[in-house]
């Protein structure tokens, strides 16, 4: 895979990418992550990337010149997706993180400032992303986001202690509470069903764990599971108590 990400601040991307699941996926050739500065496509002596907006009003609007310069350079020919990060952008999930990691090249451009002139919007971009229902000051940290959740799925990129499946939002559920030693630490026990080396039990257990923590904590996505008649039954015995 190979992912372009335009921006006027290439700075921010070194550290996040340099460690963990990504800095590993880039260092095993799993993916290829270029950054380029959207202010070397600027063709004046001053580099200006911004100016104020037609009709007036506060803030800039960054211009549409080395935007449309920066994107037609760096994406290869063909149907490459070029995705705006900015809070107007139709939301992430898992969802969108998995149809993305089925791509082959994408483009990322990180808006900042006011805006982008419209003309980006319509002529440039294929696709506009939002993290979330809040404002950040640029769609840089949004793009290391969407970066670190696409390349965490793809084949290969975690290690065999890691896994994608039993993760929240995998199955479209919250994930179920985890343990580790000591058994017994400051009084708090680790439930005893997960000691009891009964596997099927241990997975009635957490699945009725996932269902009853979702159902609390984010009923908006209990209204999206199919819930099974094992489900069913799972959900009400946690609800007597009895698991
Ligand atoms: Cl993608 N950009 C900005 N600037 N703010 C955001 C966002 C993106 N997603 C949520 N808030």
């Amino acid at each position: 895979m190979k992912i372009h990400i335009l921006t006027l601040f290439p700075d921010m991307f070194a550290g996040p990418f340099a460690d963990s699941i990504i800095g590993r996926a880039v260092d095993q050739g799993l993916v290829e992550i270029d950054i380029y500065n959207i202010r070397d496509y600027t063709r004046d002596k001053h580099h200006v990337v911004d100016d104020s907006p037609y009709g007036g009003g506060p803030g800039m609007v960054l211009k549409p010149e080395p935007m449309f310069e920066a994107v037609e350079a760096v994406k290869g020919d063909g149907e490459v997706p070029v995705i705006l990060l900015t809070p107007q952008g139709r939301l992430f999930n898992q969802t969108v993180a998995a149809e993305l990691a089925g791509r082959e090249e994408m483009v990322l451009v990180c808006g900042h400032y006011e805006g982008v002139d419209e003309r980006v919007r319509q002529h440039l971009v294929t696709d506009e992303i939002s993290i979330g229902d809040y404002v950040l000051s640029g769609g840089e940290f949004a793009a290391m986001v969407v970066v670190d959740a696409v390349v965490r799925q793809l084949p290969g990129a975690l290690g065999s202690e890691e896994s994608v499946g039993d993760d929240s939002h995998s199955n479209g559920l919250l994930e179920y509470p985890q343990y580790t030693r000591p058994q017994s630490f400051r009084g708090w026990e680790v439930p005893q069903i997960l000691l009891s080396g009964n596997h099927a039990e241990v997975e009635r257990w957490r699945r009725g764990q996932s269902l009853k923590r979702t159902a609390e904590r984010r009923p908006d996505l209990m209204e999206r599971v199919a819930l099974s008649d094992e489900d069913k039954e799972l959900m009400a015995r946690v609800e007597r108590e009895e698991i």
